[in-house]
């Protein structure tokens, strides 16, 4: 089923369930190569949230700002490559959505331990707001915040759970939206954490 929280955001719940075993893999696969890491903020503040990339490109900040690199910063080495199985399933979740020929170029994969959150943000450091973003929750529940295209919009909450896929595209792409704070428990398949993938199209370029 499909549930539209609101214009150009489609709610799947669980539609990754079945798949969610080989996407967990794979993110071990990924954090061997490119571990998971609290990055700063360019305002010297480090992120609660661990972070690491699949693709081409991979999200850093660090003193300098928020963007997309070709490389790991920690190791000098171009991010892991994302799989035709992650590329599969988002590309399917945006056709369901109604964005088709969605063909990300990067993975990002966050990792929330309890108590870690991400105050509310825009995603903009991809260089095509016309592609959607396609976000995967795998693990520990977590309540999304979701608000419009000011910071100061009113925010509605949801509860993301394990499977649960979302696609963010069309009016609803550069809406703010964040993380409250995970809460502590245990998850069959992650253990003590939720990870978070979002599938990108970060560059149109290559
Ligand atoms: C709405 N991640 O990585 S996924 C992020 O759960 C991010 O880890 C959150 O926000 C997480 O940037 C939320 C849902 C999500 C992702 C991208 C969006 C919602 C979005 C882009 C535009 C609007
Ligand atoms: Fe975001």
């Amino acid at each position: 089923p499909r549930i539209d929280l609101a214009p150009g955001a489609a709610y799947m719940p669980r539609r990754a369930l079945i798949v969610a075993p080989e996407l967990l893999a794979e993110v071990e696969t990924i954090a061997a190569h490119a571990a998971f890491r609290r990055m700063s903020t360019p305002g010297g503040r480090p992120m609660s949230v661990g972070m690491t990339n699949a693709g081409v490109a991979g999200w850093v900040t660090d003193e300098h700002g928020y963007r997309f690199a070709s490389r790991d910063p920690m190791t000098d080495r171009p991010w892991p490559p994302m799989l035709d199985l992650f590329k599969d399933v988002a590309r399917s979740a945006a056709e369901a959505a109604g964005f088709a020929g969605f063909t990300p170029n990067a993975c990002v994969i966050n990792r929330y331990e309890p108590g870690a959150r991400m105050t509310l943000h825009q995603d903009r450091n991809e260089q095509d707001f016309r592609h959607p973003i396609v976000s995967v929750s795998l693990g520990l529940p977590a309540v999304f915040e979701f608000g419009g295209l000011e910071r100061s919009d009113p925010t509605v909450r949801r509860t993301l759970e394990h499977g649960d896929v979302v696609v963010w595209g069309g009016p609803a792409r550069l809406c703010f939206h964040g993380v409250r704070p995970i809460e502590a428990g245990r998850h069959p398949a992650t253990g003590p954490c939720r990870i978070n993938l979002t599938f990108r199209v970060a560059r149109s370029d290559d």
